[in-house]
Parts: C-alpha cells; structure tokens; sequence
C-alpha cells in the first residue's frame, strides 16, 4: 500500500501541532509523553480534508455499510460534514448540549429507525465518547456497528467498544502515527519508546457506565417498593402504583376548595398521587386539608403539595411547617428547588423527616428555556443522592438517576405533545415512561380541561400504566404476588 498519504498527514498534523511531546498532566493525574489537540485542525482546510479523505477511506478499506454518518461532537463534526459533502451521504447531528426537556430533539436530521449511522470521532481513548453518542443514536431506533477514528491510542477503547457491537477503524493507531513520525525523523527512537511505554502501562481499565436510561427498565414497581433502605413513602407510592395499577398524579390546579375535594373523591380510585398548588385556593382553611388527607386515606393516594422550596434551609423550614397552610401536618411530599445548595433539603428534613415525610428535588423543569439543565441537573442528582433518608426522588422530564430507590416524577404530560401557549411544554405518557425512564406522570390540564374528567383520568392511566408495561415488559404481575397487602 502507498503510504505517502499516512505519512503526509503524520507530517501535517506535528507541523500544526495537533500533536506534541514532552511531559503532560493529564486530568487524570497521570503524565503523558504526547499529547493530542485536534481541535486546531479546523483552522486549516487543506489539512481538514486530508483528514476527512483518510477517514473516508478507512471506512471503504474496512468494506463498513452505512446510510448516514454522524460525528462525535465536536471536532469530528466539521469532518462528518465535509465527508457527507463530498460523498453526497446523509448526516446526522448528534446535540451535546443538555437536552432542554422533553420536546428539543437530540439528534438532527432525518432519522430511519433500522438504518446504520457511521460514527466519526477524532481520538478515542477508553471509547466512553464514541459509545455516548452510539447509545443516543440507538435510541432513536438506529444501527451502530461501526466507528472510524482519526487516532486510537490504543488504551482500551477499541475492547471497550466491542464489548457493545461496535468495530472501531483507526487512520492511525498511536504506535503506527509514531513510527510514522520516527522514519520522518521528527521524532527521535527514545520518544517512540517513551510513548510505547505509557500506551503498556496506562489501560483504561474503566468500565463504561451502562446509560442512565437502560440500567433500570426491567424492574417493576413493586420490586422496587421492597428494595431495602428505601424511603417509606417512595416504598408506599410504589406499593400504592402497582396495586391501583396506575402511575398517574393528577394535578389539581384548581382555585376553590369545593372543587379540589371533588376531584379528590371523584378520580381518587383511578391515581396514585394528587397533587395541590393550596396557595390558588381562594378558600382554603384547614378543614380543607384534614378532609383531602382523608379522602387520600380513603381511595389510596398520596398527597403532594407542589411548593417548590427554594430558600434558605432555616426559612423553608418555617414555610414547610408554619404559615396559614402548615404544609408538613398534612401532605406526604413536598419538592425543593435546589438553587440555594443543599441546606434547602436539610432545612425541610428537620421538619419532614420526623413526620415520616418525602422530599421531591426539582433536578429539571418542563417549561421553555428553563435553566435547570446540564450541570444544574447534575448538581441537584448529587444532592438528591446524598440526602436519601428526606430525599426519594426527582421532577424531571426523564430519568436523571440511574438509582432505583429513586422516583421520577414528569409534569408537562399531555396526550399529544405541544405547550401551552407560555412556556409549557408536553410529552405524552409513552415519551415519559417508556422512552424517558420516569415513573410518574403528573397531568394537570390535560385531564381538567376535558368535558369528563373521571373518563380523561382513566384515559390517562391506562395511557401511563400501558407505557410501564411496555419498558418492563409486564413484569408486575409476577412480583405483584411479593408485596405486603396494605391492612
Ligand atoms: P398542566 O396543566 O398539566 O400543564 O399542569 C402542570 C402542573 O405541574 C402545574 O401545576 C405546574 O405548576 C406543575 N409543574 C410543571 O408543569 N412543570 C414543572 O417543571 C414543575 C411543576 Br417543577
């Protein structure tokens, strides 16, 4: 084979410094003798198609069918579009940024369930980017059988990405761009070894984490309920789920207290939570709480007053308890934005705890443009999972934790996706449960606004009860027999 193109590029790459040698602290603490920065190969053309060329042709060598490319953000995605340009091939644009809820899309293009996308990534290490972007494209029904990588620097990524079906190509491997640079002379014998040596010694030994969507499916509701360690409530709800049948939380938004009890009693059978906003009532006293907390006594259903705590641990604590309301004295759950750190959940546990109470964290938000995304998302995970004993789970559009004691709770859930004209926006049970990995669907208007709202409940229900069956492949019935009977 004529290796002047391999070894052009070897050239072209150390000349723009997308490569470097000497000592370096890698994020992991380790020292590398090289170093890789492709990013600075966007400012030169020549050397981009040079690239996309090889890369190209890697896949033909290696005789990889395909129908679309898509590469991994962000170096390989100025490459995937030179390559779909010149080879007139589709292309798929994988989003990194977080998703913003339920309805922006987090893959670009036309996707044919079935088809087979080529993934394009510059270096690939321990294959934990490659195989991300695989599992987003997987998810949304397509094939990935095949990767082509610019380097592999042999390290492990190229195991780890069998291990889940997929072949990784490489321009170059990191000892080939080495020997290559070697018979160049620019770089000298001591240099090779040095690389070869850190290649031997620094494996990835990680395992790649299983998705946060897939770890859980199978599990039923009442399985969960018996998990050891989990919090009472998210026990009892998951017990209350499986029983009624049924993962709908009504929301009853509504402004007379009349109403709110008849909702309660009305579709009380048919959900497993209700859920308040008690400061819209025009006429709330506390005879309004005692009878709703019996009406959820009565028809099994918890009670979920939608306060969203957002302030200082020591001021929350006095919202929860106190006030015209007193909140803690009569409702199961309550949820907390997690702006102000972790004090808010420890201000509200002095409280709720002794109660017996659960505490939802807001880890996401249904509406438009909302900001708890991403690190934010991250970061109210984090407090989520430290504070486990107040802590039972989450609001959010999908699942955000891969923990099964855990709960996921998703407003914006209506039976067509869309919104609402100021922000909200919907997905419909099917997204929520079955493809989001959520446990909950929180309706509100979708159900209030219907001329029979027991009839729309029940629409519903059966709407998030059939979306369970279809992630855990009705595995209910067998562990159903395992619950404790409520006395
Ligand atoms: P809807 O009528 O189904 O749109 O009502 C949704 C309810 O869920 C409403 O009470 C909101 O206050 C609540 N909600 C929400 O829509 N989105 C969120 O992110 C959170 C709460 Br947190």
């Amino acid at each position: 084979m004529n290796m002047e193109p391999w070894k052009d590029l070897a050239a072209q790459l150390h000349r723009v410094q997308a490569l470097k040698f000497g000592n370096f602290l890698l994020k992991s603490g380790v020292t590398s003798p090289v170093y890789f920065d492709l990013r600075v190969i966007v400012s030169h053309p020549d050397l981009m198609n040079q690239v996309a060329n090889l890369l190209y042709h890697t896949a033909g060598n290696a005789e990889v069918r395909y129908n679309s490319v898509c590469g991994v953000p962000y170096t390989a995605l100025p490459l995937a579009t030179i390559i779909c340009s010149k080879h007139l091939l589709p292309m798929l644009i994988r989003r990194k940024e977080a998703k913003d809820y339920g309805t922006k899309r987090l893959v670009e293009g036309t996707i044919n369930p079935g088809e087979t996308c080529l993934i394009i990534e510059d270096v690939v290490t321990s294959g934990s980017s490659v195989l991300e972007t695989a599992e987003v494209l997987q998810r949304e029904g397509l094939q990935v059988t095949d990767a082509i990588v610019l380097v592999d620097r042999e390290q492990g990524g190229r195991e780890k990405l069998a291990e889940r079906g997929i072949r990784l190509h490489s321009v170059f491997t990191l000892s080939q761009l080495m020997d290559l640079l070697h018979t160049l002379g620019v770089v000298n014998s001591e240099t090779v070894q040095s690389v070869r040596r850190f290649i031997q010694e620094n494996q990835v030994t990680v395992t790649v984490p299983t998705p946060v969507h897939d770890s859980l499916p199978a599990m039923s509701y009442s399985s969960r309920a018996l998990l050891p360690g989990i919090h009472p409530i998210a026990s009892q709800l998951l017990t209350i789920m499986a029983q009624k049948k049924t993962n709908l939380c009504l929301s009853a938004d509504v402004t007379e207290a009349s109403e709110l009890l008849l909702l309660a009693a009305e579709l009380g059978p048919s959900i497993c939570m209700l859920k308040t906003h008690v400061d819209i009532l025009m006429d709330f006293t506390t005879e309004v709480s005692s009878s709703l907390r019996g009406l959820a006594d009565r028809h099994q259903f918890l009670l979920f007053e939608d306060r969203k705590f957002a302030d200082i641990g020591n001021t929350v604590k006095h919202q929860y308890e106190g006030g015209i309301y007193r909140i803690s004295s009569w409702s199961d759950v309550v949820n907390a934005h997690v702006v102000s750190g972790p004090g808010v959940v420890k201000g509200l546990q002095e409280v709720g705890r002794p109660l017996g109470r659960g505490c939802l964290v807001i880890a996401e938000m249904s509406s438009q443009g909302s900001l708890a995304i991403g690190d934010y998302t991250k970061a109210a995970v984090k407090i989520a999972e430290d504070h486990m004993d107040f802590v039972f789970g989450f609001i959010s559009g999908h699942r955000v934790s891969s923990k099964p004691e855990l709960l996921h709770l998703t407003p914006g859930v209506q039976m067509q996706a869309g919104g609402d004209g100021l922000g909200q926006q919907y997905q419909t049970p099917h997204d929520v449960i079955a493809k989001g990995g959520s446990d909950v669907i929180i309706v509100g208007r979708g159900i209030l606004s219907a001329a029979n709202r027991l009839q729309a409940a029940e629409l519903y229900k059966k709407a998030g009860w059939e979306a369970y069956l279809s992630r855990t492949g009705d595995v209910e019935q067998d562990d159903l027999a395992n619950v404790p009977k409520k006395s």
